[in-house]
């Protein structure tokens, strides 16, 4: 069981955590492309948020076709990022502010330009350089593709090889063709994530966000996916393939994984290492658990806040499973409610239908064209936050929350650029949305202060054009407002560590009657009100009797003691 107090934690079990999403975090050469060096001259805005660590979205060699998911070189910087000196730089800064480094590996697939790709295209079929990868002969006269499996991100899971006369093979990727899977079965796979990962714990990140977890690792015989219903979308095919998803061939991996982070550990006495699982098991407490295992994963996201409606029941089950493993386990969750997958929570807690039960499934929610109120959706989100930020484990933020910047629904096609677009012909628009270059300050020429200007006093476009109210988010404005999405991120932080860190490491889930969602973790009670009215807490309840309010999503309503305000939270303590 994981320690009850502070001192026996692991750092990463109670880290607050903030993913930077490099290429539009903060741009130090003025070409519009976010970088290191931009990092390193905003580790003050991240220290103002009291971080703990920072998970930085791949920022390998990439040919960015999934910007930076298609590794090239697992062992250098992407050039638009800086260089390793400058990554080395980085982490010193960052370790003056005792802030850590996690990196994210990708191990399911690499990019086709990875040089062992490279070489396996040019060698035989049956081939040792082929079978680092899956390569097979096609169906029938080989022009049928190996198996009906399909691409995550559309169209089919395999892409034949015609660049030879006397060849033909066909070689599986499973998010794209651009993106080949690893057969992680084969001795220099392993190999080669072994030194990946002394290479980078040698340079001082403290872990990995393991990308792709789900499709690692497949059934040897790779038989054809049984039929699927009518109602599983053509992106979700992939994930109800049971021959690819959710593999015990994946476990072995993770071990593997596991074992060499260990042996790292145990020749340099006082690291403490850790990785935690990017897959969505969600309602799926059982394969949290297997791939939490002692021998696997430290932690593994959990996406069911994220994708719950704004509804008692569904966020008590969102509560209640990640709880129940922790209380029984001691795996401490992983809380998120952003990334650079999904669109982003102002924008969905917004939507007219965000109160219904039954729109988490297939995350319905960021998938609704439902009519948008960003004033609800940035209450709902407040709310969200002041309860993320009280709950036992750690918690994910993702660049921009704490700027309330809304999802970007009006980018034109010639500017998108998520393979998700394309690959579905504009059919799925995808994730561009959530990856708008941030807004710093007010400056119109400088995109928002998020490039800083050339040599020559240029500014080149942000990759992902901004829309033109953007400076209403920018960091400078919430600054100058105690209201702002800001501020509650940097106080929510500030009470956590006064009322949240020194509790348990362990919580559940109350029955406070009305239709308000509760939480006890030790001397701290938090009570969500996910309704459109004012509550009335009845603070004779054995729960309240003895507390008093502490912190709420929304400060100005403190004064009505006793009353949850409507689509907020409040703390209460002993
Ligand atoms: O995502 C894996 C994953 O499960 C997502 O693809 C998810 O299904 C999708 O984004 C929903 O829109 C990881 C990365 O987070 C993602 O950015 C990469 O594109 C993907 O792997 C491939 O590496």
């Amino acid at each position: 069981m994981a320690g009850n107090t502070p001192l026996q934690r692991h750092w990463w079990q109670d880290a607050l955590i903030y993913q930077v999403y490099v290429r539009s975090f903060a741009d130090s050469t003025g070409d519009g492309i976010g970088d290191i060096e931009g990092i390193r001259s905003r580790l003050d805005h991240l220290d103002s948020l009291g971080i703990d660590a920072i998970w930085l979205n791949p920022c390998y060699p990439s040919p960015q076709q999934d910007h930076g998911y298609d590794v090239a070189d697992y062992f250098g910087i992407h050039d638009e990022y800086g260089t390793l000196a400058d990554f080395d730089a980085l982490l010193a800064d960052a370790e003056q502010h005792n802030i850590k480094i996690l990196m994210d590996l990708v191990p399911s697939h690499c990019s086709n330009e990875h040089e062992w790709f490279q070489a396996a295209l040019l060698a035989e079929p049956g081939s040792a350089e082929r079978a680092r990868f899956y390569f097979r002969d096609g169906k029938g006269d080989g022009n049928e593709p190996p198996n009906n499996w399909r691409a995550a991100f559309g169209g089919s899971a395999w892409t034949r090889v015609n660049d030879r006369d006397d060849d033909g093979q066909w070689y599986l990727g499973t998010f794209t063709p651009h993106q080949p899977d690893f057969d992680h079965t084969h001795v220099d796979v392993k190999q080669h994530f072994a030194d990946i990962f002394e290479f980078w714990f040698d340079r001082g990140v403290a872990g990995f966000r393991v990308d792709a977890v789900a499709p690692t690792g497949k059934h040897p015989d790779l038989p054809d996916q049984p039929p699927v219903g009518a109602d599983v979308g053509i992106l979700d095919i992939t994930w109800v393939n049971p021959y690819t998803v959710f593999r015990p061939e994946g476990h072995d991996v993770w071990r593997e994984f596991r074992s060499t982070l260990e042996s790292y550990e145990l020749r340099h006495p006082g690291r403490d290492l850790m990785m935690v699982a990017e897959a969505y098991a969600v309602r799926r407490p059982e394969l949290v658990k297997e791939f939490t295992q002692p021998d696997q994963f430290h932690q593994m996201f959990s996406f069911d806040l994220m994708l719950s409606p704004w509804e008692k029941g569904s966020i008590e089950l969102a509560l209640r499973d990640p709880f129940e493993i922790l209380n029984s386990t001691g795996v401490a969750p992983a809380w998120t409610l952003n990334n650079h997958d999904i669109q982003r929570i102002v924008t969905r807690l917004g939507k007219a239908d965000a109160h219904l039960p039954e729109s988490w499934t297939n995350n319905n929610l960021a998938l609704s064209g439902a009519a948008i109120d960003l004033e609800l959706g940035a209450r709902r989100s407040r709310a969200m936050t002041a309860l993320i930020f009280a709950l036992p484990g750690s918690l994910y933020l993702y660049q921009g929350e704490e700027l309330g910047l809304p999802e970007v629904l009006d980018i034109p096609a010639d500017y998108r650029e998520d393979p998700i677009f394309h690959l579905t012909d504009g059919a799925e628009v995808g994730r561009d949305g959530c990856r708008i270059p941030l807004p710093w300050n007010t400056d119109v020429s400088t995109s928002f202060g998020f490039s800083k200007p050339a040599a020559d006093g240029s500014v080149g476009e942000p990759w992902l054009p901004q829309p033109a109210g953007w400076g209403a988010y920018a960091l400078a404005t919430a600054e100058d407002d105690d209201t702002s999405m800001l501020e509650l991120y940097r106080t929510a932080s500030d009470a956590r560590a006064e009322f949240a860190i020194v509790q348990p490491l362990r919580a559940e889930v109350l029955d406070l009657g009305h239709d308000l969602v509760g939480v006890r973790r030790g001397g701290l009670v938090i009570v969500v009100n996910a309704t459109m009215q004012p509550v009335a807490v009845d603070l004779e309840h054995p729960e309240l009797s003895i507390a008093r309010p502490v912190f709420s999503s929304e400060p100005n309503e403190m004064h009505t003691p006793g009353v949850i305000p409507a689509n907020s939270t409040v703390w209460f303590a002993s």
